[in-house]
């Protein structure tokens, strides 16, 4: 039976405080439109996605009231009436992730690229996401999740993992390569240092703190960097990359600080992908070293279905595992401050079953 209301978390306006209710109205099965499904949570990652959203922090401002959260796992409990075709079934495992909805059929949607359809729905930010116990999805668009993945292994591999997997796939970096990661010991960063050593590339992590370092080391970076330290960050990146500098750099930091060298410090022909999304930051790259190492800069932004089944698929065969730790949904608040402060080692998870 589906209760008639649940536990959420709530933004009223942005950059106001979090408040966790206890009775948030569930939408019902037959409120569902065809195509949209009711979907029980198990747990949601983090993201730093989130807090943005939350604080109002970028150009576009997330719907308010704001119910964040786009790395849930859970439980088709209801489909709705006259759906068509529906490639899940009720009691399948299934992930929501950044790109809720999108049409399918306008030319970005046919070429692979739905994230930008202008029909385009965003959990936790143009719709309402995965920080309360149930969820409206849609089935167009929700990730079975692979039978050997725990639920809350498998979450934030739903946005983190699905975002740098194709960011280092379009990178074009190749086995061999050298591949530096700012935000390394971050959320999307510790998955890149994973899906990055699993493709064959020589990972140069960067980021801070001793907690980090041991981390991305453990989990396949050959060399590391702390940003706070260093006192000539493009000297030492290409010191520790054979005087040559990285093939390519994927930036996940959160600030737009970690983006400023990198023309500098990559080597000719290198890729700059672009990832972390601070609000309101710009790229100031030099016209003239850009052109004359032909560098490439490019936008990589969350991924496709393909992408997310790709990135699931990697994860379920023991090739990159989230390290992060589980806590109940009021700990949400204080996971955004630990985040600001550049605290969060990994990931932070929430159990939605508590
Ligand atoms: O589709 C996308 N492009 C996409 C998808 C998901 C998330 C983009 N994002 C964005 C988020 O909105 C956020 O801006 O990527 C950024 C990182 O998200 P996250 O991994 O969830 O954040 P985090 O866990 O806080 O990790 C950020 C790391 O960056 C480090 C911090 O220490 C932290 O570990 N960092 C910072 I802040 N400045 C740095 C610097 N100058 C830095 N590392 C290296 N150099
Ligand atoms: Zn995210």
């Amino acid at each position: 039976t589906i209760p008639k209301t649940q536990k959420a978390a709530i933004v009223q306006s942005a950059g106001e405080a979090l408040k966790i209710v206890e009775d948030h109205p569930v939408t019902q099965p037959e409120q569902l439109a065809p195509g949209e499904c009711l979907v029980k949570l198990e747990c949601t990652g983090v993201c730093h996605t989130d807090l943005h959203a939350a604080k109002g922090d970028w150009p576009i401002p997330a719907k308010t009231p704001l119910i964040g959260g786009h790395e849930g796992v859970g439980i088709v409990v209801a489909i709705g009436a006259h759906t068509q075709d529906s490639p899940v079934q009720l009691g399948d495992r299934v992930g929501i992730k950044w790109l809720a909805y999108s049409c399918l059929d306008c030319e970005y949607c046919r070429k692979g690229l739905e994230q930008v359809c202008p029909k385009g729905k965003y959990s936790g930010f143009t719709v309402d996401g995965t920080f309360s116990q149930y969820v409206v999805s849609w089935v167009s668009h929700v990730t079975p999740i692979p039978e050997n993945l725990e639920s809350s292994e498998a979450a934030s591999i739903l946005c983190a993992g699905i975002t740098v997997y194709r960011a280092i796939k379009y990178s074009n970096a190749k086995i061999g390569d050298w591949i530096c990661l700012p935000g390394a010991g971050g959320g999307l960063g510790h998955l890149a240092v994973q899906y990055a050593a699993a493709m064959g590339l020589r990972v140069l992590a960067i980021d801070t703190g001793a907690e980090k370092r041991d981390l991305v080391l453990k989990l396949g970076a050959e060399k590391w960097i702390d940003f706070r330290e260093t006192k000539d960050l493009v000297a030492d990146i290409k010191a520790a990359t054979g005087g040559q500098g990285p093939n390519a750099a994927v930036v996940t930091a959160a600030n737009s600080a970690a983006y400023e060298q990198a023309i500098d410090y990559l080597r000719p022909g290198g890729y700059l992908m672009m990832v972390g999304l601070p609000g309101h930051g710009k790229l100031a790259a030099d016209i003239f070293f850009t052109v004359i190492k032909s560098i490439s800069i490019l936008g990589s932004y969350v991924g496709n279905r393909q992408d997310a089944r790709e990135a699931l698929e990697i994860a379920s065969r023991g090739k990159v595992k989230c390290y992060f730790s589980l806590k109940p949904l009021s700990c949400l608040e204080e996971t955004y401050k630990g985040m600001e402060e550049g605290k969060v080692v990994g990931r932070v998870v929430l159990d939605m079953k508590q």
